[in-house]
């Protein structure tokens, strides 16, 4: 069944899903609308057999600006303080968890400038692909915040404590290629071949052993908790059940048959 969506666009190219952040005129600011639609398109994407690869972009110049700050400001103008810690918890504290947890590989396409929660959003995917003209800023500290959406634990993960902080105590606007040196993207691609190359990248994962791909995501994003003795019980775990997969035979028959694999994600 396809979902309708106001604020962002799905579709469908062989196994990728393209997500698409869909208020260009607003540099794809979040609204709630927006957050829930992006919760619901990875949730089914996610749970897709078919899908075995979720690209997330925006459309127009930017990735996404974060929060829709219009939305506060015509509150505070009517002279209410909303309560934040009730809105982000039933925006961005639903989303951003789906997107870290969903058993397919995610890349963020930053074909444009990613702020605030916006960046978040990046951050919460597994790859982060920028275009050459992609910008980053923790812009939370400008508007007198602290950094929200997950910024607080997924930066310091991505680039490392001192990086981090300096980013989000100063809210300075960075580019492509000093992201790419701090590590908070793993590659900067042209503008002109942006979408072929995500695209390209997004295929190759798509066909490697979807079901490796997921366990491999949570042994990783759950080492940091775990002692050294815990992992390896953890491992011990996921690859019995990897031992059963298709693609693990497949893989096996592969390498003494001298050819390449075709992994089904199953
Ligand atoms: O309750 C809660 O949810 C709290 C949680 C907060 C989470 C957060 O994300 S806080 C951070 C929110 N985001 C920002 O503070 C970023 C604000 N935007 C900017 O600083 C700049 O727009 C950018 C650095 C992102 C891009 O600059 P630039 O010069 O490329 O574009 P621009 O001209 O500023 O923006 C283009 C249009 O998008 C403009 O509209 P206009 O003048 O053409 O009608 C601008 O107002 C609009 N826009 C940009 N960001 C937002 C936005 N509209 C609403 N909300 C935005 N965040």
């Amino acid at each position: 069944m396809t979902m309708a969506y106001e604020q962002i666009a799905v579709s469908r190219e062989g196994a990728v899903e393209w997500i698409t952040l869909n208020r260009p005129d607003r540099l794809n600011a979040l609204t709630a609308t927006m957050s829930g639609e992006i919760e619901a398109a990875f949730g089914a994407a996610g749970g897709d057999q078919q899908v075995r690869c979720i690209v997330l972009t925006g459309e127009g110049r930017g990735f996404c600006a974060g929060q829709d700050l219009t939305e506060f400001e015509a509150a505070y103008r009517a002279g209410d303080r909303p309560d934040i810690a009730e809105h982000l918890r039933n925006s961005y504290h639903r989303m951003i968890p789906v997107l870290v947890r969903t058993p397919k590989p995610v890349i963020a396409a930053i074909n444009g400038v990613a702020a605030g929660a916006g960046l978040s959003l990046a951050l919460a995917c597994d790859l982060r692909v920028a275009s050459e003209e992609a910008r980053f800023t923790q812009a939370f500290v400008k508007i007198g915040l602290i950094p929200d959406s997950g910024g607080s634990y997924l930066l310091p993960r991505a680039v490392g404590y001192p990086k981090a902080l300096e980013l989000s105590i100063s809210g300075d606007l960075i580019d492509a290629k000093t992201a790419l040196e701090i590590g908070l993207v793993s590659r900067v691609v042209p503008a002109v071949s942006f979408r072929d190359d995500v695209s390209a990248l997004a295929n190759k994962l798509a066909a490697m052993p979807t079901l490796a791909i997921a366990a491999t995501k949570s042994l990783l994003q759950g080492s940091l908790a775990r002692t050294l003795d815990e992992a390896l019980e953890e491992e011990a775990t996921a690859q019995a059940a990897m031992g059963q997969t298709h693609d693990h035979v497949e893989g096996v028959n592969a390498f003494a048959e001298k050819r390449e694999p075709r992994f089904e994600g199953r």
